[in-house]
């Protein structure tokens, strides 16, 4: 039975169908600015390219976080070094955490994962973004994170208020959000790991490649609206079912022999 076992999970292994780390980072191994942009370079497309600052003034994770301040429009960006295709059996999963001082609805604090015709920010076109943070966008935003699908022709650039039933509420502190994306253009947002909004892209791509993080955006002059972003992690994870499978087809391979 130990052999079975060890079959099965070379089996596994073989197939690359467990969790597979694509971007893990919480931003405290970092000696100094020098060092995180080394790793995060600055997005040369906004039109000012300016990065985002290490702090140790909020952590998730302690002792460090990326800062940005309101009034100032910073990114960076991570490119995943390979192209991720997400499906149902394995999807797609980006996370991070973020910290927002209150509830407004100038605030514009969010990270995307993108699709480049080729591999990644750099090379290529841009073929579609998502994003999960806060926008200014839609009516009674203040009170909810928001979620967006670009560019698949949706409704308010593809932004949605992130306001299923038990949805959290955006609230002043750290929020785990999250994008889980599967075959067929099905996008799900999470707020502190609860399914907060859905989207179905019309117009899916087939993978990912760059990991943008911060929004490139000011977060309105008169009431600079001032976010922290940590532990980032993206993710390809089998679905339990596919395990399952793959478990099964690990076993008759064994029975075989
Ligand atoms: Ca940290």
């Amino acid at each position: 039975m130990k052999k079975a076992l060890a079959l099965t999970l070379v089996t596994l292994f073989a197939a690359g169908s467990y969790a597979a780390i694509v971007i893990q980072d919480n931003f405290d191994s970092y000696a100094d600015q020098a060092a995180f942009l080394a790793a995060w370079p600055t997005d040369p497309t906004i039109a000012v390219p300016t990065p985002l600052a290490l702090s140790t003034d909020q952590a998730h994770s302690a002792p460090q976080s990326v800062f940005q301040e309101g009034n100032v429009a910073r990114r960076n960006y991570r490119l995943f070094g390979q192209e991720v295709a997400p499906s149902d059996l394995q999807p797609l999963m980006a996370e991070f955490w973020l910290y927002v001082p209150a509830t407004n609805s100038n605030s514009r604090l969010y990270c995307e994962i993108r699709g480049y015709s080729g591999t990644g920010l750099g090379d290529g076109s841009l073929q579609e973004l998502i994003a999960i943070g806060t926008t200014n966008v839609l009516t009674g935003g203040a009170a909810w994170f928001q979620g967006r699908v670009a560019f698949a022709g949706l409704a308010n650039s593809g932004w949605i208020n992130l306001n299923l039933p038990g949805a959290p509420a955006r609230t002043a502190g750290w929020h785990k959000l999250g994008i889980e994306v599967k075959d067929a253009g099905v996008v799900n947002f999470y707020v502190n790991d609860i399914l907060s909004g859905t989207i179905t892209d019309p117009t899916p791509i087939a993978s990912y490649d760059t990991f943008m993080l911060g929004s490139g955006l000011t977060s309105n002059p008169t009431a600079p609206q001032s976010g922290y972003y940590d532990d980032v992690l993206v993710q390809s994870i089998p679905e339990p079912a596919s395990l399952a499978l793959l478990v099964l087809g690990g076993l008759a391979l064994v029975r075989r022999r």
